[in-house]
């Protein structure tokens, strides 16, 4: 490393090397004192640049974060606080009693899941979480968590969900936070042994976890049991859905219609939830549905009705005004700058359109002014994983397409190499639903209807010859797991041709699968990890690796040889530095460095690429396969 250090510093190579050199340059062989948290960064930005960016990057705007003096989170007093003094029946009665409606904000969840492919930091979360929590106080709560999050948090933020949650729930003291979970499937896209989805509520609930909205993919009650009756055991609120499908103003649409969400909901009530959802996943419901479903459920159930919707087909607003109307107690939205197309629809324009009326939701329309003005601000530096979707689309309504699938099918046909495809894809999403018999669609089972499309069109199958020329075809493993029945059965049975076709012989089971799934074994999971990896694992570590093996490991790597990268400013994480660009990155708490971005070297016989760091205005070089 020295004599490399020496040759390659400019002064050397400028010939100017004096007898004084090595002790006027100090940075020369300091590299025996760099820390390994040093060098584990640089090389982790020489990844960026070399394999990414080039050390092209535009200029980002740093965000500017609404200053709070005058009150601090610690002295305010919100739902969250109603629910420790009062229980879940406590805050169940105050929600009944409150004749205004009640907001959600999604930003930190399903906003960005569904507009940037859930890829929002915990960093820029922390920067705005006092804010939130101040200007946001009158809001019913946060959903923060779940969905997609988890996995993607580990998976591409190389983050930890869980200290999200803690650092969140540390400066928020006074809303409460919410999460999604997929009943059985958890965070994940497939079922789980109860003890792991049991273990994860417990486990969240401790974590600062208020609300757990639930649901099943294909709206079977058994799918949500284990989580309604986990949640209650932990005294937080159980929330159930029920997702939304098909359209109960069309007659001709007889499967999913007003009685069949009834019923639904009713079974739903039996179980001891507090509250129901409305799950609008696709955006399907309707305006005046949203009021015909909304009256006919306050006038048959007693539960509170918290609206999810989306805004993709750009009628969201509309939805969720006439659900207000009709008594609606809870809605979802989304600060303005994070609202729209595949997110939810807009809280600033909904509180205003509600002031003077009698469902005012009471919100300080200047203070969520201030944190949406955050957002928007931070939005650029996660351009790259818009959808690029510009208006609302009505042929969702045909497509019945979740918002965050929708957003994301586009940039995963064309990982397929099918982009030019894009249409037909769409239609035959359609085509699939129709052969699997209109089931719901939503996590994982929208999942299986996408790849299940995708596979269709690459082997250029069509309903009519897919019996014929798809018999010694390998069907993708989520479609083959769904004719298995193992993430439920869907109403009206599965259609028995295309099962034996998928199967090949293979039983299908009707038990619930948690049933059938052996307990998972914590211990083992936790000596193997301790034995691997030279840790102590905590519960936290032991279930995340439960639910996602292969990811939570490949975060255990990334963490090995990049070190903790979830200081470092978005800007930089996900774009490097150009050259010539200063940097301040923190390492540890309160420990940064100064780094430029010198230069960058032209690839070597054996495809390396130099970069020429400056860290604390000590001169570091490394050097990076390139790998193009
Ligand atoms: C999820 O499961 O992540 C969803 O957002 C479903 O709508
Ligand atoms: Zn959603």
């Amino acid at each position: 490393g020295f004599l490399i250090n020496v040759l390659n510093h400019p002064q050397f190579m400028q010939g100017e090397c004096h007898t004084g050199f090595i002790e006027e340059n100090p940075d020369l062989i300091s590299f025996t004192h760099k820390t390994d948290d040093e060098s584990r960064l640089l090389k982790f930005l020489g990844n960026v640049v070399v394999n990414e960016t080039m050390g092209i990057k535009l200029q980002y705007d740093v965000p500017k974060v609404p200053q709070i003096h005058d009150v601090s989170p610690n002295d305010l007093s919100g739902t969250r606080q109603i629910l420790d003094t009062q229980g879940a029946e406590g805050l169940v009665n105050w929600v009944n009693a409150q004749k205004k409606v009640l907001l959600t904000d999604t930003t930190m969840r399903d906003a960005h899941q569904s507009l940037m492919a859930t890829r929002v930091r915990t960093k820029d979360m922390i920067k705005i979480a006092k804010a939130t929590s101040v200007l946001g106080k009158d809001l019913f709560s946060l959903e923060m968590w779940g969905g997609a999050t988890f996995d993607v948090a580990y998976r591409f933020l190389k983050e930890s969900p869980w200290e999200r949650l803690e650092q969140l729930r540390k400066r928020i003291p006074n809303v409460l936070f919410q999460m999604l979970i997929r009943g059985a499937n958890g965070v994940g896209y497939k079922n789980y042994p109860d003890n792991v989805i049991r273990e994860f509520i417990k486990e969240s609930a401790l974590a600062g976890i208020d609300v757990f909205r639930i649901f099943d993919s294909l709206n079977e009650l058994r799918g949500m049991e284990i989580s309604i009756d986990e949640v209650l055991k932990n005294g937080k609120i159980a929330e159930a859905c029920i997702c939304y499908t098909g359209d109960i103003l069309n007659s001709r649409k007889e499967k999913y219609n007003l009685d069949y969400y009834i019923k639904l909901a009713k079974e739903i009530e039996k179980t001891g939830a507090h509250i129901l959802c409305i799950k609008d996943m696709s955006a399907l419901l309707k305006p005046h549905a949203a009021h015909k479903l909304v009256s006919a459920l306050k006038s048959e159930i007693g539960m509170p009705i918290h609206l999810h919707t989306h805004d993709t087909t750009g009628n969201g607003v509309a939805t969720v005004l006439m659900a207000v109307e009709a008594g609606v107690d809870i809605v979802d939205t989304a600060f303005n700058s994070m609202s729209g197309l595949t997110s939810q629809p807009a809280m600033n324009s909904i509180a205003a359109a509600l002031k003077n009326t009698e469902r005012d939701p009471g919100i300080d329309l200047q203070g969520i002014q201030k944190v949406s003005d955050y957002w928007e601000a931070v939005r650029p530096v996660y351009g790259k994983f818009e959808s690029g979707l510009r208006s609302g689309s009505a042929e969702i309504y045909k497509y019945e397409i979740p918002g965050g699938q929708y957003s994301n099918l586009k940039p995963q046909v064309e990982s397929f190499g099918l982009g030019h495809k894009f249409n037909e894809i769409k239609e035959m999403y359609k085509k699939v639903n129709g052969m699997l018999g209109d089931i719901v669609k939503v996590t994982p089972s929208s999942k299986v209807v996408g790849d299940f499309a995708i596979f269709m069109v690459q082997n250029l199958l069509t309903p009519e010859n897919i019996y014929e020329k798809a018999k010694n075809m390998t069907f993708p493993d989520s479609v083959v797991a769904y004719f298995k029945g193992m993430i439920g059965q869907p109403m009206g049975g599965f259609p028995e041709k295309l099962q034996e076709l998928v199967l090949k012989g293979e039983r299908p089971i009707t038990e619930r699968p948690g049933e059938l799934l052996p307990a998972e074994d914590f211990d083992e999971i936790f000596k193997y990890l301790r034995d691997k990896y030279g840790f102590e694992p905590t519960k936290k570590d032991i279930l995340s690796y439960a639910l996602y093996p292969e990811v939570f490991e490949g975060f255990l790597k990334v963490m090995a040889e990049y070190g903790d990268l979830s200081r470092l400013g978005s800007d930089v994480f996900f774009h490097g530095l150009s050259e010539g660009e200063i940097i301040e990155a923190e390492v540890a708490e309160g420990r940064s460095l100064m780094i430029k971005l010198r230069s960058l070297e032209k690839p070597d016989l054996e495809g390396y690429r130099t970069l020429v760091f400056e860290v604390n205005r000590n001169r570091r070089e490394i050097k990076i396969k390139d790998k193009n």
